[in-house]
């Protein structure tokens, strides 16, 4: 792969040298060249910038030496792959810089980079480089650089070290953070057993047992488990579609109320909103006392996140079940919710599901209430067998639905 970084700053560059992506360089696999933009510039003072046109803070790069610099780079090719290479833009606008794009980039045979300083680069020099080039501008993360150099050291290591030949074992590129979603699992090496300052800190046993099953089984568990925890974000459908065994449920104790009040608001505002004042919405006009009776009235069960180390266990959802006061025969099934960041991954159904499957022998039925405004929650509901029920509803603003239980 050939890769020309254009820069004000080429020893900044200077660290693609060192390690992996230097023994790279030096195997052949890579051809980096690194051009001076300050040798396109041809006035007195090499200049490379000027003050913004409309005013402001700081200067903006001129695009005289820019276009230079980047006609030099697609005339000094084509490679034998390519006949013009893909110009990457860092800057703080652009596309998210992820695993995924660093495998798309390196797949290409010839990419080129514009490192700005200062402000940025004159708008102009972009249309120029797409008449000529892909174009594409990337941001390594919602942060700011004052420029691009250190966005291209980390593309460019992203990028190289998954090229054939550049990591020396390809299997352990396939088990890391963001190939398939999960974060990597804990790693841990000689010693076994580490005396820290008269703390004895030992390696979890099942690392030492030599059964390759229950090591896969654990560090998949624990790459969950920190998914969960810290980039809950990234976890696939699969780890919370339906895989209760994946969350910690539990039946609902005084000491989780509070999580419990916050979780309910939190999924009931929108209903809230839309009630628009005409009428109440029961789980935002209760306050702590109500959740903990209400644990009292009802059997209720909270999936928890298994989170990683240290980090607090995430309340993610709630449901709740009782006999129907009025007809104990009809399981009454209550206050489902998801938090509103993982909601259409299965989680619903599966919390759904567990609250109907405790329902006790000689339940004919089930019956639940939601927000009459609440189409996706019907749709929902619907989904799992759920029909309008006939009559008043329970309360106004809501309708209530009922399904015959499957012997
Ligand atoms: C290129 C100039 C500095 C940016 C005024 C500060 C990438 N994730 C990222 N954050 N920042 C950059 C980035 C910043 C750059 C340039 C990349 C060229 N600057 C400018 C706009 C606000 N100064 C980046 N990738």
């Amino acid at each position: 792969m050939r890769l020309d970084v254009v820069t004000i700053f080429p020893d900044y560059l200077a660290p693609l040298d060192l390690s992996l992506i230097g023994k790279a360089r030096r195997d052949g696999i890579l051809d980096v060249r690194v051009h001076d933009l300050r040798d396109f510039a041809h006035d007195r003072h090499r200049s490379v910038d000027d003050s913004p046109f409309g005013g402001g803070a700081g200067m903006v790069m001129t695009p005289g030496p820019w276009a230079a610099a980047l006609d030099h780079v697609v005339a000094s090719g084509p490679t034998e792959d390519a006949v013009v290479p893909h110009l990457v833009v860092p800057g703080p606008g652009g596309v998210p810089f992820t695993q995924a794009l660093a495998r798309r980039l390196a797949a290409e045979p010839w990419l080129a980079f514009a490192c700005g300083r200062y402000e940025g680069i004159d708008e102009r020099v972009y249309e120029h480089a797409q008449e000529r080039m892909p174009v594409t501008v990337v941001s390594l993360g919602d942060y700011v650089l004052n420029g691009g150099e250190v966005a291209v050291l980390a593309m460019v290591e992203a990028v190289g070290r998954l090229l054939p030949g550049v990591v020396g074992n390809a299997e352990s590129l396939v088990e890391e953070s963001h190939e398939g979603g999960l974060l990597e699992y804990p790693v841990y090496t000689r010693p076994a057993r580490w005396e820290d300052g008269g703390i004895l800190r030992e390696v979890p046993p099942v690392l030492l047992s030599g059964d390759h099953a229950a090591i896969a089984a654990w560090r998949h568990e624990q790459r969950v488990a920190r998914t969960a925890a810290r980039r809950p974000d990234l976890l696939p459908a699969s780890a919370t579609t339906g895989a209760l065994e994946d969350l910690d449920v539990r039946v609902a104790v005084p000491a989780d109320a509070a999580e419990l009040l916050v979780l309910q608001r939190a999924c009931w505002v929108r209903e809230g909103l839309a009630a628009r004042g005409r009428w109440v919405v029961p789980p935002l006009a209760e306050e702590h006392a109500d959740v903990v009776a209400g644990l009292g009235e009802w059997t209720t069960w909270v999936a928890r996140v298994r989170s990683g180390e240290g980090a607090p266990a995430r309340l993610v959802g709630a449901v709740r079940g009782r006999p129907s006061p009025g007809d104990p025969a009809t399981w009454e099934v209550g206050r489902l919710m998801v938090a509103p960041d993982l909601q259409g991954r299965g989680l619903g159904r599966a919390l759904l599901e567990l609250a109907e499957s405790h329902a006790p022998e000689g339940t004919t039925g089930y019956r639940l209430t939601t927000g009459v405004l609440e189409d996706g929650n019907q749709r929902f509901y619907r989904r799992a067998g759920y029909r309008i029920a006939p009559g008043e509803p329970t309360y106004p603003g809501a309708v209530d639905l009922v399904k015959r239980r499957r012997r």
